[in-house]
């Protein structure tokens, strides 16, 4: 520490009003992390008041800096930051960091905590979600720039720790990044050596500045250095390569002044103790020992952001005024895209598919209807994780985002799904209606980042095709079984997997239209007929089930409920029954999660309470299936894993066919008696 006499420079004085904000924050919530915003207090401090465009009185501002704190246990760092900077904290807010509705969950939380640009916690994500961040930025420069008229450029800020470098999705994201050139992409690597289990020594040798460079980042190693001079110095540097995301690694000493603790794990996700805060103040040279003591003089040179950050954003508007007398429509456009607004009526004409026995795999009414969809949206972007072929997830029209070259549509994010889905969050949030290509089966390899976006309620789209065994050869490693239960189980995630080409139609409106959840689309490979259209009802997917089929002569008996490829194998068991003299109705149930929503009125209209004889059709796990077919019903599916054959032989072989749903309905219409 610098310092003129005994006196600290104002730099210093608010850089040390980050640390004791943070440890006092984590001893009175006697929880959380006190020892990295200690070690990094610098770092926020420059980003926040000398370096980032950004103003705190306008967090939405479209051409702001992004910072994404990918470490996320490092929380308070940010809230004392942004409190001291003018965001919409109170001091209060800060002494109930943990506590319930507060603006300081343990964990910066998108939409509950104003200024945090995005959920972090999971180590790993935020970087890679700040992989999306920059390339929304370069993909919205390319549409929008025009000469003498810049009015997308910003930087993407990141803090990254070791537990963010270890984790493999930000290997998979920073290799794509350094593929794609992401030159506005900034990210510090705290090295401190330190994570919970102690000196990541323990499980951490590898050269990451080295492994940074093969992906062709710009990589500077400041070492201990992080005085502001230094870090302005670095950053200067990494903003003037602008054809390579940078990397910034330093070594810094966690809980920085804490006298037992420098440089510990004990550090780690516990309060310092009164004796040790009180010890790092008088280290700090602190002015009081008071709990949440903040200097006058340093929340008023911090609140200078405030002024800093309306005279940025004048100057923004400004510019966007004249871009705007220029290019109007280019400019309501851009408006339109950053309000996350869709254009009006963009869905008054969804396609209609005629019915045909044959029909098509919903994987190949989906790209049709993507075709039309990408017509209107401009903003509807996306790729698969190197299987477009399979998932058909191209949009024709458009071209391929490669480095420097971002005017495209189509990404190719690699056999990378955990970036992807991380990825696709990012470009969700940076105002893109994106989407992300997978089968079914690998929605594993990126539950991480699908997670994230349930618990953000972000609207990104997942596709994930080859639904079920129905894929057939390839066999039981890419035949999910378990994938849609453990999707349905999640909070705030639509999971709609369509039964014919005008469900999936309606599936793709649903999923662009969203504003507050994610959607997941099932998608068959095999083919599947084609519902007379007349028998889908517009709302069909908005409802979540509705009924597809009645028995003309009279009320039903029975309910048969099939998703998906197993609607039809539920109207053959309705076909079977009938010969026997057997009423069936048959209802498709696209999407649970919507039918759950449904007033009782509409459920009951579906699913009569009366009529307790039902079967469940669907060539997957079973689990959860008795809560629409109750106790005394039944559930067709797969108990399991598939196997390697024909998808029509295993069908037969496990018995999801038409004849099981015949004889299951007998059964429980037995028990129902
Ligand atoms: C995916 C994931 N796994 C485990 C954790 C639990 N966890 C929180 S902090 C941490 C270690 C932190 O070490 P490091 O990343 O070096 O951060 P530092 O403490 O040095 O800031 C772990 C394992 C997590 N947050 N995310
Ligand atoms: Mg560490």
């Amino acid at each position: 520490m610098t310092a003129t006499g005994d006196r600290l420079s104002l730099d210093e004085l608010c850089i040390d009003t980050i640390r004791t904000l943070s440890m006092d924050a984590v001893q009175k919530a006697n929880s959380g992390h006190p020892g990295t915003p200690m070690a990094l207090a610098p770092i926020a401090y420059t980003l926040f008041t000398r370096v980032m465009r950004h103003n705190p009185r306008d967090e939405h501002w479209p051409d702001r800096d992004r910072f994404i704190l990918s470490a996320g246990h490092a929380s308070m760092l940010l809230y004392s930051t942004l409190f001291l900077s003018g965001y919409d904290f109170t001091l209060e807010d800060l002494e109930n960091f943990r506590q319930l509705h507060s603006k300081t969950p343990g964990h910066p939380e998108f939409r509950e905590v104003p200024g945090a640009e995005v959920t972090t916690g999971p180590l790993g994500q935020g970087i890679s979600n700040s992989v999306g961040f920059a390339l929304a930025e370069r993909m919205l420069a390319t549409r929008f720039n025009r000469e003498n008229h810049e009015i997308v450029n910003h930087f993407t800020y990141v803090i990254a720790s070791d537990g963010d470098m270890e984790e493999g999705i930000s290997s998979e994201a920073s290799s794509l990044a350094g593929h794609l050139g992401l030159g506005k992409l900034i990210v510090f690597y705290d090295r401190n050596h330190i994570s919970i289990e102690g000196d990541t020594a323990i499980a951490f040798s590898e050269d990451t500045p080295a492994r940074y460079a093969a992906y062709d980042w710009d990589v500077q190693d400041i070492g201990e250095d992080i005085s502001i001079a230094r870090l302005e110095e670095a950053l200067a540097t990494a903003q003037g390569v602008t054809d390579k995301p940078s990397l910034i690694v330093m070594r810094t000493h966690i809980a920085y002044g804490a006298p037992t603790k420098q440089d510990t794990a004990g550090a780690h996700g516990s309060p310092l103790g009164d004796d040790e805060i009180r010890a790092a103040k008088r280290f700090y040279r602190f002015p009081s020992e008071e709990p949440f003591f903040v200097p006058e003089e340093a929340l008023e040179h911090f609140r200078k952001t405030i002024e800093r950050g309306a005279a940025q954003q004048r100057e923004w508007t400004e510019r966007f005024e004249r871009y705007r007398a220029d290019f109007p429509d280019l400019a309501a456009e851009f408006e339109r895209i950053t309000n996350n607004q869709r254009p009006q009526n963009w869905d008054a004409d969804v396609p209609r598919f005629d019915a045909d026995p044959k029909g098509m795999a919903t994987r190949k009414s989906s790209e049709q209807i993507l075709q039309w969809a990408a017509r209107q949206i401009p903003e509807l972007i996306g790729g698969s994780a190197d299987l477009a072929p399979s998932t058909l997830t191209l949009i024709d029209e458009a071209s391929s985002v490669d480095r420097g070259t971002y005017d495209g549509r189509n990404l190719h994010f690699g056999i990378r799904e955990h970036a992807m889905g991380a990825i696709v969050n990012g470009l969700t949030l940076h105002n893109f209606r994106a989407y992300g290509a997978t089968f079914l089966t690998f929605s594993d390899y990126m539950k991480g980042a699908i997670r994230l976006a349930c618990l953000m309620r972000l609207p990104s789209i997942f596709v994930f095709t080859h639904d079920s065994i129905g894929l057939g050869e390839d066999g039981p490693t890419h035949q999910p079984i378990e994938q849609l239960a453990h999707l349905r189980a999640t909070p705030n995630i639509s999971v709609i997997r369509p039964g014919d080409a005008n469900e999936a139609a309606l599936a793709w409106v649903h999923a662009i239209n969203a504003t507050d959840h994610p959607i997941a689309m099932v998608l068959s490979r095999q083919n599947v007929p084609t519902l007379d259209p007349a028998s889908v009802p517009h709302d069909a997917v908005e409802r979540g089930a509705y009924v597809l089929q009645d028995p003309e002569d009279g009320g039903p008996q029975v309910i048969l409920i099939g998703t998906g490829s197993e609607v039809q194998v539920a109207l053959a068991g309705a076909e079977l029954l009938k010969a026997d003299g057997i009423r069936a109705r048959v209802v498709s149930m696209p999407c649970w999660d919507h039918f759950q929503n449904q007033d009782q009125a509409y459920r009951d209209s579906v699913l009569p309470p009366n009529i307790r004889a039902r079967v469940s059709v669907e060539a997957a796990a079973t689990f959860g299936w008795h809560q629409w077919v109750g106790d005394l019903g039944e559930t067709v599916g797969m108990e399991g894993f598939g196997a390697s054959a024909p998808a029509g032989a295993l069908y037969e072989h496990f018995g999801i066919t038409g004849e099981a749903v015949a004889e299951a309905a007998r059964r429980s219409l037995n028990r129902a008696q």
